[in-house]
């Protein structure tokens, strides 16, 4: 394979919580256009590759992405266009160069990420491939991922009093994709019916789940359990489970303890928490559960939980191959996060997913708490065969177009199979 690449470009647009992102645009020489839409966390990890803000407090509080659109415009555009390459590794490869620093400060991440997705889409669409047949897998092969619908909201992404970030169902036990969300969103129906018949509000938060003024998370639970039962699912590994993100580090404290509802927990506290619930309710997943900083907290935690919880790392992995490798060495957690904009191409992306793979830690593809209707992660988690997906409700529709993607590859591809590895 050779190509070249004819133009790269950017448009500052918005995102799913009227924040400013890009959107950066392809052209290869052989006429290929294809365009990507960036995401964006609001909790994230002190090691994610930068996102550039302008800082520009007289645009968008600060948060205008101008100059890292003018670098894709400039800098990107000049140093990609006008020779030939390899591979999409070998552009990556090159834009890092170009930036020069360990972590996308100069350049941004956002813009970098942005021109990497848009690029394996010009690739895929080139060769007259979709993109999930299109991408480079690593040895799993492709399947439909089993989707974790984000039904309550709290933390950095709603108003609420409720600590915890993410109340997810996972339709472990579904037969196929279109069923799996068809499940989604009747629990989802079903919790907001549960919700008003109790007089809460069911409002929205970031990624769509409710939002309603609960502060303790078993409370949570329990109302999840009864919506599941309600909506005529059997509840746990052969029909739907719960995971959980809570992710501590937002509600970790600089003296080391965990703030929860009004109250202070140690590590063995959250860890004898997270236990007790695992036992009352059918949670199969916790990512996040203690903070990024808490590594021997998180070595216990992994010790404790590990062989009945999958122990998702996010802010303390943050998709990078080092840091992961390393905690792989350290026992840390059994499974990765994996959000592309973390570490800032989609080749990087890729190895840490082989990273994982290869200690025999899961993958879970996700979405950031904004978005926008780009559907990569769709096609990225079924062409890695990671078996799951984490992409908010089955509501809004910069969440609901990467279900809507899924459903149309398991169409197109009927042998795909579904479902967990
Ligand atoms: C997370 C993500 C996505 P954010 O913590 O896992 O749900 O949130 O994009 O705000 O980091
Ligand atoms: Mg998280």
């Amino acid at each position: 394979m050779s190509f070249e690449i004819a133009g790269v470009s950017a448009l500052e647009i918005m995102d799913s919580r009227g924040r400013p992102t890009l959107n950066v645009t392809v052209t290869l020489a052989d006429g290929t256009v294809a365009e990507a839409g960036v995401p964006s966390g609001a909790s994230t990890g002190t090691r994610e590759a930068v996102e550039l803000r302008d800082g520009d407090k007289s645009r968008f509080g600060g948060a205008g992405v101008t100059q890292a659109r003018d670098h894709v415009n400039q800098e990107l555009n000049a140093g990609l266009c006008g020779r030939a390459w390899a591979s999409l590794a070998e552009v990556d490869q090159a834009m890092r160069d170009l930036d020069g620093t360990p972590n996308k400060a100069r350049l941004g991440a956002n813009g970098i990420i942005g021109t990497s997705m848009a690029v394996a889409r010009a690739l895929a669409a080139s060769a007259g491939l979709p993109l999930y047949a299109w991408l480079p897998g690593f040895g799993q092969a492709p399947r439909m991922p089993v989707p974790c619908f984000n039904v309550l909201n709290g933390g950095a992404h709603a108003p609420n009093p409720l600590d915890f970030q993410e109340f997810m169902i996972s339709p472990l036990g579904a037969p196929s994709m279109a069923e799996s969300v068809r499940a989604g969103a009747e629990v989802y129906a079903a919790l907001r019916k549960r919700l008003a018949a109790a007089g809460h509000a069911t409002g929205l938060g970031d990624e769509g789940g409710f939002a309603p003024d609960l502060a303790e998370p078993e409370e949570v639970l329990e109302l999840i359990v009864a919506a599941i039962t309600d909506a005529g699912y059997p509840v746990g590994t052969e029909g739907i489970a719960i995971a959980l993100d809570p992710a501590a580090s937002e509600f970790h404290q600089p003296d080391g303890s965990y703030r929860v509802n009004g109250k202070s927990f140690t590590s063995d506290d959250m860890i004898a928490r997270y236990a007790a619930m695992a036992d009352a309710f059918p949670i199969w997943s916790i990512e996040d559960g203690l903070g990024e900083a808490d590594t021997e907290g998180w070595k216990k935690l992994t010790a404790t939980l590990g062989d009945r919880l999958q122990l998702v790392g996010d802010d303390n992995f943050c998709t990078n191959p080092a840091i992961i490798t390393e905690a792989i060495a350290n026992g840390i957690a059994n499974a990765a996060l994996i959000k592309v904009n973390q570490i800032g191409t989609i080749t990087e992306t890729l190895e840490a997913m082989r990273i994982c793979h290869e200690a025999g830690y899961g993958q879970m593809v996700s979405h950031r708490s904004g978005e926008t209707p780009d559907t990569f992660i769709a096609d990225l988690a079924v062409a890695t065969g990671c078996g799951q997906i984490k992409t908010g409700a089955p509501a809004r529709g910069e969440r609901v177009a990467k279900y809507n993607r899924l459903i149309q590859i398991q169409a197109q591809d009927p042998d795909l199979p579904y479902g967990r590895i």
